[in-house]
This record gives C-alpha cells, structure tokens and sequence, in this order.
C-alpha cells in the first residue's frame, strides 16, 4: 500500500500548491473526476476477491475520503484569501470627500429650483398640483373666464393664435393658466383646492417680457371660502417663499374679468444701495394679483354660484425668482448659458423642504 500512501502524498501536495479555486478544480479532477486517479482505485474494488476487497476497501476509501477533505479544507482557505484580497482591494475611505459626479455637476434652473419651492409650501397647505395642455381652444382660455367675444381684454394678452382648423375653431397658446383651472372646474367637484405651475405665452417681447413665461396660479372653490382666507393664505405664502419672519401686504383694488372684487398684491421691501430686500423697509413691490372668482366663471364651468364661491390668484414665477435670487436680466433664464446656470443654478440633491430651507 505504499502506492496508495505515495499517491495520497502527491495529491495532498498538488492540493497545497493550488493557488486558486481554478486549479484546485483542475487537482479535484485529476484525483476523484470520472477518469482521476483515486477514481481509477475504486473502480479496481469490483474485480477484487472478497477477501482481498476486505483488506483493499477501507484503504481506498479512507484515501478517497481524506482526499475529499483536503481539497474541502483547501477550497475554503482559498475562498477566504480571495474575499480578504477583495476586501483589502476594495477598502473605501468614507471620510473622503465623493467624486464630482455627472449628477453632482449638473445644475438645477432657477425656474424649476422655484417651481418646487411653490409646490413645496402650497402643498404642505393642502393644494393639489393641476396641469393642463399649452395649446388651448378659446372657450377655455378667454370665454369661461368672463372674457366676453371682442372684448377689449382679449387683445391686451396678446394672443398667439393658430390658424383656423376644417371646423372653424382657432386654438391658442394660452395665455395664463387659467384654463386648468377651468378644466378642474368642471371636472372635479368642490372642495377644490389646487395650484397650477406653468408655461404660459404672450406676443410680447423686451426687457421685462419674453413671448414665452411661467406663471403660478391657485383657485379654492368651496361652500364658504373668502377674502380673509385668501389673505391669510397669500401672506404664509410670502414669508415662506421669500424667507422673513414677518412680511406687510398691500391689497389695492384692481379688475380682471374673472374676479371680483379684484386686488393687486405689494409686498414690504426696502431698495437700500440697489438691492431689494423683503419683511423690511418702506417700500412696496407689487408681485402678484387676486380675487373672488366672479359668478359668471363658477357658472360657466358648471357649478352654482348661489352654492359656491372662491378665490384665486395669480403671479409670474420668473418674475418671483428674479426678486429672489437677485437675478437682473429675465432673457438670460432662456439663454442656455451653462456659466449663467453654474451661477444661479441649484444642486441636484439639495431638495427644497419647509424643515431644511427652501434654498439652502
Ligand atoms: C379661474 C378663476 C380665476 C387667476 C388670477 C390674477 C388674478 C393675476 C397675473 C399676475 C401676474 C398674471 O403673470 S401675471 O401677468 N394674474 O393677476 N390671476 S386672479 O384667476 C382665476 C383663474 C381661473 C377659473
């Protein structure tokens, strides 16, 4: 049997010097594969006498066992030294500061950067977000609103209109927001509560107006909903959006078609060395316009006014972001200049909340 022993003696050693799990397979099949050598002996039991199968049995087993072992023992020392290997190869330092990713480059535009700042503070109020398309018929941006056909109001927006359609009809770009609201209207029974973020378009183009702009528009229809509520709301508005403490309103009366009674909106500022600066000062800055929606709109979108009633209102989102960050000229929001938007652009991943700041 000292073949077996010498046999034992070369395995055992082919098992030590596997450097990998790959080679130990290699090893594996050369001693218990089909045609490996230890498999070889087994198959030797079968022609043996019993009495020499009595002797030779246990010692072929027994080798065949310690080689299963050998190579078991061995396939875990070496599984370990790879995942220590990996381990140590693999070792972060989290105290390092992260690479700049494509993510962390990009920047945030200060439309969208204030579009979730509104979201953020009308929805921790109760409001819905409602979208509706850009291209609208008239019915819904100027008719229901208690724009009457040919009045003076429709010219002053400065309509884009497209050519007529095989039925007559000449859709529009809307010019305010409006129309969602209408759409909710009629769609959605009271109480409604919701504000609408969005692209809006005028034929209008200098310093201060570009042909496309962004407004934000709000609408609560209910059973008792009125002015002190609608006051009580624009305020809370202002000193979370504009971050002061404490901010005064001024209500001027004002007309829209759609409201009534109508009011101008201008909030406390100060304008000490060139720059505005809100919850402080003498100063008034006019940023947003509202009002009871008139009976004839309630109507018009399928409610009773002698059942309902609301308010609305409305204010340009360009117009609100220039005033807070401080940005001077509106035709660069639409520049597509990367050096603009590295400036006054927002990080990805610095989400507006009410807890941790709006614009930290
Ligand atoms: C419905 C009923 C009433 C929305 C309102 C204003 C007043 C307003 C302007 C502010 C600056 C537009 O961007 S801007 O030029 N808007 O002053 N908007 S009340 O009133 C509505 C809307 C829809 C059904």
């Amino acid at each position: 049997m000292s073949d077996l022993s010498a046999l034992e003696s070369e395995i055992a050693a082919a098992v030590a010097q596997a450097g990998d799990e790959a080679a130990l397979e290699v090893v594996r099949v050369g001693a218990l594969g089909k045609k490996g050598s230890v498999s070889d002996l087994l198959k030797t039991l079968g022609s043996m006498s019993s009495d020499e199968r009595k002797e030779k049995g246990p010692l072929i087993n027994g080798l065949r066992d310690r080689v299963t072992g050998l190579l078991a023992e061995r396939r875990t020392a070496l599984k370990d030294a790879a995942l220590d290997a990996r381990l140590a190869a693999e070792r972060v330092d989290v105290t390092l500061p992260s690479p700049e990713s494509a993510l962390g480059r990009g920047r945030v535009h200060p439309i969208s950067q204030v579009i979730d700042e509104l979201t953020t503070i009308f929805g921790d109020m109760g409001f819905a977000v409602a979208e509706g398309p850009d291209i609208e018929a008239d019915f819904l941006n100027f008719t229901a609103l208690n724009f009457p056909v040919g009045h003076p109001a429709r010219e002053m927006h400065d309509t884009f209109f497209f050519n007529p359609d095989a039925n007559g009809e000449r859709k529009l770009l809307r010019t305010h927001t409006s129309p969602v609201q209408v759409r909710t209207m009629m769609s959605q029974k009271p109480p409604i509560r919701v504000i609408i973020p969005g692209r809006t378009y005028r034929c209008d183009s200098d310093q201060t107006h570009t042909p496309m702009f962004h407004q934000v528009e709000g609408l609560v229809i209910d059973k008792g909903s009125h002015m002190g509520h609608l006051k009580w709301i624009l305020e809370e508005f202002c000193r979370s959006f504009f971050e002061v403490d404490n901010v005064k309103m001024r209500f001027r009366p004002s007309f829209f078609p759609f409201t009534e009674p109508s009011a101008e909106v201008d909030i406390q500022c100060s304008r000490k060395g060139g720059e505005i600066r809100f919850g402080e000062g003498d100063d008034w800055l006019e940023i947003l316009g509202c009002g009871m929606v008139h009976p004839n709109v309630i109507r018009n979108c399928g409610l009773d006014p002698d059942e309902y009633q609301g308010f609305a209102w409305g204010m340009g989102i360009d117009r609100i972001a220039m005033l807070k960050y401080g940005m001077p000229d509106l035709r660069a929001f639409f520049d597509a200049d990367v050096r603009w938007l590295s400036h006054y652009g927002f990080r990805p991943l610095d989400m507006p909340s009410l807890t941790a700041g709006l614009s930290v």
